[in-house]
Order: C-alpha cells, then sequence, then structure tokens
C-alpha cells in the first residue's frame, strides 16, 4: 500500500496504554450491577448475562502463561476515526497473551459474519494500518444482527475457525445487538464470548461508566478546524452569513463540541429546542433576531451551527413528519393517485390536521415536495436528507425581509452552506483516538481472556495522562433501558442526548450572547500529531468540562 509522508511518520507511532494493561492483567471483580432501568424486565430478558459484575483489570505482579485462543472482529455501522487502532490493539494484546492466538476480520460489518466473509488478520496486515482512519481493513455495514438464524448462521463459522471469542465494535444499537447475541450463546451453550467495543462520531454512546465513544474527538477536531476556517475567512470579507450542518444523526454532541471549539454566532441545540417547545419558526425568530441584531452593529456577517437532527427535535415537524408518514403510508397513498405534481402539496395539505397543514404551508416548496415524495426502504420520510441549513437561512430570509418593511432591521443578508460530515469520519485519529482505541481493543483482548462474555471494553479516566487510565468491563445489559422501537417494546442501550444541566451546555449557554454580538471566534487549526503534549494530547471540550468537578 502506498503510504503518504505523514502515514509514514504515522506507523511509527506507538499509543500510549493504561498501566494496569502493560503486564500480566489481574481481573478484580466489583459488585453485581443493575439495568438504569425496568430492572425486572432486561433482568428476564438476559437471565444468563443479567447483573454481571463490574470488573477492573490491575497490572499483576506475577507472569502467567496462557493457552492460545482465536478471536472474531466485526466493524459495525458508521465509520469513526481509530477503528483500525482498536483492531490493532486487539491483535497486539491476543499476541501479548500467547503468540499463537489468532484475530479474523469478518468482511463489511455483521453481514460478512452470517454471510461467512472473514480474512485472517496478520501481522503485515495489521502494521499497514496502524493510526490510521477509516474502516477499509475488512470495511463496515449496517446489516442489524437481531435474529436467531443470523446467531446460528455466525456460530458455524465460528465454530469452523475454532473463534473463542467475536468483538464487536459498534455504536449503541450494535452493542444492543452484541448484548443479545452473547446472551443467547450463553442459553445454548455454545462456548463463545461477545465482547463489544464503544464507538460513534455521533458522541452519543456514553453514561456513568462509558465516558466517551471513540471517533468524537478526532471527527470534532477535524470539523472545528474546518469551522475555524470558515470563520476566519467570514471575519475577513464580512459579507456573508455562514450556515453550517454538522452531522450527528440524533443528538446534537458533535455541534456543541464544535461550539465550545469554535465561538461561533450561533448554535442551535436540538435537546434545548425540544425541551423549550420551540416551533420552526422561533428557530427562525432566534436566528434572525441575532443577525439584524449584528446587522445594527454594521456586522452583516456571521456563523450558525446546526445539528444534523434537529428537524426531528421541533415538536411540530415531529408531528407533521408522523402524520405524512401515515397519509403517504402503502395503505393510503392510493388517495393521491392521479393527482398532478404541482397540485400534490395543496392536496396533502387538505388531508393534514390544521396545526399539521399549517407547519406544512410554511415551508419553501423544495422542502414541502421532499417530505412528500422522497422515502426510505421502510416508507418512512427521509429527514436526514432534508438541507436544514437551506432551510432556514432561506426562512431567515424571509423573515428579515418583513422586519425590513417593518422598519427593524435594516442590512444585507446574504447566506453560504456546509454540511461536514463524511469530512470527519475517516481522519487519521486524534492522539486521544489513537491511543483510546488501542487501549480499547488491547483491554477486549484481556476480557476474552478472563472469559468474560456480555461486556463493553471500558477505559476510564480520560483526561488523565493515557499511563492513569483504567481498564477493565462493564456489563452492557446495565447500561440498558426498555423503549418502543418500530411499534415494539424493547431492550436497548440508552442513547445519551446533550443534558441541558451538563457542564458542556452550560458552559455554551453561559457564553453564547456574547459569541453571538461580539465576534469572538476561535481558530483551532488542524489536527496536531507531534509536538507539545498541551497541542496534540488535549482531549475534547465536553470531555473536560464533564468531568472538571
Ligand atoms: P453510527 O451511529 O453507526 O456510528 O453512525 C453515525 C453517523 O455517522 C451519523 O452521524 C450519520 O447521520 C450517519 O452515520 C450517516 O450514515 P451513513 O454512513 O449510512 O450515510
Amino acid at each position: 500500500m502506498k503510504k503518504s509522508v505523514l502515514q509514514q511518520a504515522r506507523a511509527t507511532y506507538q499509543p500510549k496504554l493504561p498501566v494496569a494493561l502493560t503486564g500480566c492483567v489481574k481481573v478484580v471483580e466489583g459488585e453485581p450491577t443493575q439495568s438504569v432501568a425496568d430492572q425486572e424486565e432486561i433482568k428476564a430478558l438476559f437471565p444468563n448475562t443479567y447483573g454481571l459484575p463490574v470488573i477492573k483489570f490491575e497490572k499483576d505482579a506475577v507472569s502467567r502463561q496462557y493457552e492460545p485462543f482465536n478471536v472474531g472482529v466485526i466493524l459495525s455501522g458508521g465509520q469513526a476515526p481509530g477503528g483500525h487502532n482498536v483492531i490493532s490493539g486487539l491483535f497486539d494484546g491476543i499476541k501479548k497473551i500467547n503468540s499463537e492466538c489468532r484475530l479474523y476480520g469478518f468482511l463489511m460489518g455483521p453481514g460478512g459474519f452470517v454471510n461467512h466473509d472473514y480474512m485472517e488478520l496478520t501481522a503485515e496486515i495489521i502494521d499497514d494500518y496502524r493510526n490510521t482512519g477509516g474502516f477499509d481493513i475488512i470495511g463496515s455495514g449496517r446489516t442489524k444482527l437481531e435474529n436467531k438464524e443470523q446467531f446460528d448462521k455466525g456460530l458455524e463459522i465460528l465454530r469452523k475457525l475454532n473463534i473463542k471469542a467475536l468483538v464487536i465494535i459498534g455504536g449503541d444499537d450494535s452493542n444492543t445487538n452484541a448484548a443479545v447475541l452473547a446472551e443467547y450463546y450463553k442459553k445454548i451453550d455454545a462456548g463463545v464470548q461477545v465482547i463489544g467495543c464503544p464507538k460513534t462520531i455521533d458522541g452519543d454512546l456514553k453514561n456513568e461508566v462509558i465516558e466517551t465513544s471513540f471517533g468524537f474527538d478526532t471527527a470534532t477536531k477535524v470539523y472545528s478546524e474546518l469551522v475555524g476556517n470558515i470563520q476566519r475567512d467570514c471575519n475577513s470579507a464580512k459579507k456573508y452569513w455562514h450556515f453550517i450542518k454538522l452531522m450527528g444523526r440524533s443528538a446534537s454532541h458533535i455541534a456543541l463540541e464544535c461550539a465550545l471549539q469554535t465561538q461561533p454566532n450561533i448554535c442551535i441545540v436540538s435537546e434545548e429546542v425540544e425541551a423549550k417547545r420551540m416551533t420552526l419558526n422561533d428557530v427562525v425568530d432566534y436566528i434572525a433576531g441575532i443577525v439584524a441584531a449584528r446587522a445594527a452593529k454594521g456586522n452583516n456577517f456571521g456563523t450558525v451551527l446546526i445539528p444534523e437532527g434537529l428537524i426531528e427535535f421541533i415538536p411540530a415537524m415531529k408531528s407533521l413528519i408522523a402524520q405524512l408518514n401515515d397519509e403517504l403510508s402503502d395503505k393510503k397513498k392510493s388517495q393521491f393517485d392521479g393527482i398532478a405534481r404541482e397540485d400534490l402539496r395543496a392536496a396533502i395539505a387538505k388531508v393534514l390536521t390544521p396545526e399539521n397543514a399549517a407547519t406544512y404551508n410554511s415551508l419553501p416548496e423544495k422542502v414541502a415536495l421532499q417530505l412528500s415524495l422522497d422515502r426510505d426502504p421502510h416508507g418512512n420520510v427521509q429527514v436526514s436528507l432534508i438541507e436544514t441549513e437551506k432551510l432556514l437561512s432561506e426562512l431567515v430570509d424571509r423573515r428579515l425581509a418583513e422586519m425590513k418593511k417593518a422598519g427593524k432591521y435594516d442590512g444585507k443578508f446574504s447566506a453560504q452552506h456546509h454540511f461536514f460530515g463524511y469530512e470527519g469520519r475517516c481522519a487519521d485519529p486524534s492522539n486521544f483516538d489513537a491511543d483510546y482505541c488501542y487501549a480499547l481493543g488491547f483491554n477486549a483482548a484481556s476480557l476474552v481472556n478472563a472469559g468474560l462474555t456480555g461486556y463493553m471494553s471500558s477505559v476510564r479516566n480520560l483526561t488523565a495522562e493515557a499511563a492513569q487510565w483504567t481498564a477493565g468491563g462493564i456489563p452492557i445489559t446495565m447500561m440498558m433501558n426498555m423503549e418502543v422501537r418500530n411499534g415494539e417494546n424493547k431492550p436497548v442501550i440508552q442513547k445519551a442526548l446533550v443534558e441541558l444541566d451538563g457542564a458542556p451546555f452550560l458552559h455554551f449557554a453561559k457564553n453564547r450572547e456574547e459569541w453571538a454580538m461580539n465576534t469572538c471566534y476561535m481558530y483551532p487549526g488542524p489536527i496536531q500529531y507531534f509536538g507539545p503534549s498541551a497541542v496534540c494530547d488535549q482531549p475534547s471540550k465536553t470531555l473536560a468540562l464533564e468531568q472538571s468537578k
């Protein structure tokens, strides 16, 4: 594989490990655990893996010999920087336990496990991918591992390859499925362990016991560099308002972290919009108000950060989308047969409730049509396709025109639009993610060696130096509660949304007025891999604020 100069230099980086993982590992069992809610239901669904203790690893004074074993690994869902280091850490971890251990990678996500597509990951292959971004070493996919047929089919290949444990690197859904698989294999006495690793740039797989998901740190550093660059351009030309949408399917952690790093004029936080029951008009008024106030001071420029998931957090939009999904479902959509495209919007508006019709009618033509026509394979409106950054700037433009007429605004408004998402998902991991991911993988090897199943690899105390990080395992059932998904009550890992009483949001809320009116832009610059620790090894602001007591 041909490598860039930076890649060649980066390949020699040796990720740091917590002291606990640097020798032979002693397993320390904590107290039995409970799920975060719905204890009786979760216990009944996971009779074999519920209530397990938290595991902490300590460095053992004595060294021991262990039998060799084989491990399988799957990358599941969206890419996140550091996945290759989880795999290289896992490889080094099992080889350290016994050099005869072998690692198999299932190709293109859980689908490769079910379809028996795999490759052995040798030292030569692993060395090519150390400290690199992407999931291309074995590929990833979004097949959901959720039924018995898939579990049984997977077991055939695990048996054939004599695999003792499967490590699933994924987000909240994939780890939920890892717990279900662990329970099933335990129930049928398959003799296969299942271990999860917390991945997602979205940052929404975190809780009391998992401090952050990997990839969030790097992705937000990449986006913050880009936002900073835009802000410098914006402050140089002083003629554009930049509307910047940031990835994150649901929670606003990415947008909030970028705001903390770059101090934009406006950042919308979906969780706040929902909590305050704001309408789309309220959001537009809020932005237009700041645009007008800045214009009054001669500043016809600025930046607005918008989380990708915003639309679904606006109660009125949520209700409109739910009704559109129903009225345009396979069962009912024939009511619009034969209606010309130009008349469709009016016809749809007629069947909506007055509130939903008002929201629908207030939308720009393009967005209303997108909501009416585009459907995903399940027949639902494709909310992620809505260009929220354009929707908001168009509505703000309209509102400013009204304000101008009323003599409440006298400025110029010219908008630019951006969407940052895929740009950050495969960046070379920051030192933080390179170290964290390597430690998560290395730690997973010890969880396997300890014979554990249904655990998530856990590395904590992450704002301290890597040597002081703690390592161990958390029973996945401990993070679960019951939620309605696709109309069914299911056990799932709780998704972490932005907490409005949490330190990161409070810090933002305390400063946002000042950032709105005065131009306080920060320019974080590109991720640094070499140089002083203060420049290279900083964790995210979210993590630092959450942990500053
Ligand atoms: P995961 O939750 O699987 O990590 O993926 C998160 C994410 O990157 C979201 O931020 C984004 O909305 C989505 O994936 C995009 O998915 P796709 O890669 O299928 O386009």
